[in-house]
């Protein structure tokens, strides 16, 4: 299974999804890099892109896309973006790129979430992956001993400094049965600016790919 061929296709498979004459919402990651290469062949049809972070604004302008101010913007008809976790729910992990926050920001604002992945990211129960939590840097350690409460393993992230001057802590050990209510245990801890729970706002469609067809999931 050749993963970036799987990543290239799912990406590619979100173009039909860009509605003419619109702002896009773009993602982070090495599948969303495959989205935007794909978005360049049609950039005379779109208005621009809002990013959500430094890494994928940098790529968008490379190809010309114009990068708006979410202030600027009150409308997004879709944000793409990809997992590093998604279940059957549509509920996903997200953060392993540490972009979480502006990622779960511009896709609060989008009508309509589109994940696109490779099919190594579906999984029964959410957890296998380090659940990333984004913490305020003096809260760090009170955030983890909360963490350990709850059941987790945290793991500072160590050299990681986020787009927004916060930390990160990777939640080992967790099995996610029940991902909107640990969403908001989190989300209850002071500190905790965002954890990469996706899931009391999951995506509403996803393109999954295993590099040779795409499937798509909708909720
Ligand atoms: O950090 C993130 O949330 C990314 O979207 C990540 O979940 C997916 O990254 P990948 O496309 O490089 O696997």
């Amino acid at each position: 299974f050749d993963q970036d061929r799987a990543k290239k296709l799912a990406a590619e498979a979100a173009l039909p999804y860009v509605e003419a004459d619109t702002i896009v919402g773009v993602g982070t990651g090495s599948t969303v890099n495959y989205f935007i290469d794909a978005l360049a062949t049609i950039k005379h049809q779109i208005a621009g892109a809002v990013s959500s972070s430094e890494a994928s604004t940098e790529r968008l302008k490379q190809h010309g896309i114009p990068v708006y101010d979410l202030n600027g913007v009150a409308d997004l008809a879709i944000y793409v973006d990809g997992a590093d976790e998604i279940n059957g729910q549509l509920e996903m992990i997200k953060g392993g790129g540490a972009a979480l926050t502006r990622e779960k920001i511009v896709a609060a604002v989008a009508n309509k979430v589109i994940c696109i992945a490779d099919v190594s990211k579906q999984v029964d129960v959410l957890g296998q992956f380090p659940l990333p939590v984004e913490v305020i840097p003096m809260a760090r350690s009170y955030v983890a001993r909360e963490i350990v409460k709850l059941g987790g393993d945290p793991a500072y992230r160590e050299g990681v400094v986020t787009d927004n001057g916060n930390v990160i802590l990777d939640v080992y050990s967790l099995h996610i049965e029940k991902p909107v209510e640990l969403e908001s245990k989190l989300n209850q801890i002071t500190g905790v600016v965002t954890n990469g729970l996706f899931a009391a706002r999951p995506a509403d469609i996803a393109l999954l790919s295993d590099g040779s067809q795409v499937f798509t999931l909708e909720r």
